[in-house]
């Protein structure tokens, strides 16, 4: 069977998103919001009760950094968990019942697609840049949030290369295109990158204090307290510019602008000692514990909307 407790290639991801689906028809629908640049399906599933009725929505992204392997593991991790707790756990029913859960469980799929091939630590898309031989765009330096004013580059050769204009590659318009097209459902966007074990919110742009500062840190730090309360991993929460580091054109803050409050980045384990290469052994152990940070923010955004 499928392992959940392995790094799986994009082509098991891929068999096994449809296999989500099929095998669970009234709480899974999947469907594709584009192409990759190399001409890859980029799939999206939905989870959540048909109730006939428009439901608020969560959007959830995973792999958008090609490296960090824990992120789709905590996504394909996630719709699991939803699937089989579903009915049983009454904060996963409740949350299903009562809004949809879009989960792109990757997002950079080229580029997870050549850390499996290639180079392990590749970070960026796998897009041709003109004028040169380097490849690619970090697609959290794309979005159209005071794109390429901070912590970001303009030479294609750079790992933080912003792109040739705001949404270049094509997977971060594919992404934009469909928020915007939901945004009056989707109330929460939460993206999952690793590592450092940082829960983030804006700004990372600039370091002016979001307009809903204060709740965000609430929330924040009352979701790490419920990750903490598993194993004892300790996350520091806070706004990006000033917790991680000033960089602009990423997910978080463009949908923050865009009016989704409810707006987080996650950095999963670990603190360094594996960093990007994080042992399969810590995959079951860290999805765990996101889960219950996750499930924090779902159950807050359901009662606050
Ligand atoms: O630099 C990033 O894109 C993220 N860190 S990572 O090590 N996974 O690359 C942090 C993103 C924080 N949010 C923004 N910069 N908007
Ligand atoms: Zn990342
Ligand atoms: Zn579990």
């Amino acid at each position: 069977g499928y392992s959940y407790e392995k790094y799986n290639s994009w082509e098991k991801i891929s068999e096994w998103a449809e296999s989500m689906a099929t095998e669970n028809p009234t709480l899974v629908t999947k469907t594709q919001i584009g192409q990759t640049f190399e001409g890859r399906h980029m799939v999206l599933l939905k989870l959540g009760k048909n109730t006939g009725f428009a439901k608020p929505a969560i959007f959830m992204d995973c792999g958008i950094h090609a490296r960090e392997w824990i992120s789709p593991a905590f996504c394909q991790w996630f719709v699991k968990e939803a699937v089989t707790s579903y009915g049983s756990d009454p904060a996963m029913t409740s949350l299903l019942n009562n809004m949809d859960v879009f989960v792109l469980p990757v997002f950079n799929i080229d580029g997870y697609v050549y850390t499996w091939t290639r180079d392990r630590m590749w970070r960026k898309t796998r897009s041709k840049n003109s004028g040169t031989t380097c490849v690619g765009t970090d697609p959290n330096r794309n979005f159209d949030a005071g794109w390429c004013t901070v912590g970001a580059s303009k030479q294609p050769c750079s790992e933080t290369y912003c792109g040739s204009r705001v949404e270049s590659e094509i997977e971060v318009k594919a992404v934009a295109d469909f928020i915007r097209k939901n945004r009056s459902i989707i109330k929460a966007y939460l993206t999952i990158h690793s590592y450092s074990q940082l829960l983030l919110f804006p700004y990372s742009y600039t370091t002016d204090l979001a307009a809903h500062h204060s709740e965000l840190l609430d929330i924040a730090r009352s979701a790490s307290n419920a990750l903490y309360s598993l194993y004892g991993t300790r996350y520091t929460s806070g706004p990006g510019a000033v917790t991680i580091y000033p960089a602009a054109g990423g997910s978080d803050d463009w949908a923050y602008d865009l009016g989704i409050k409810y707006s987080f980045t996650f950095e999963l384990r670990d603190e360094g000692r594996f960093g990007f290469l994080l042992p399969e052994s810590q995959i079951k152990p860290t999805c765990e514990e996101t889960m219950l940070a996750v499930k924090y923010i779902a159950t807050y955004v359901q009662e606050h909307n």
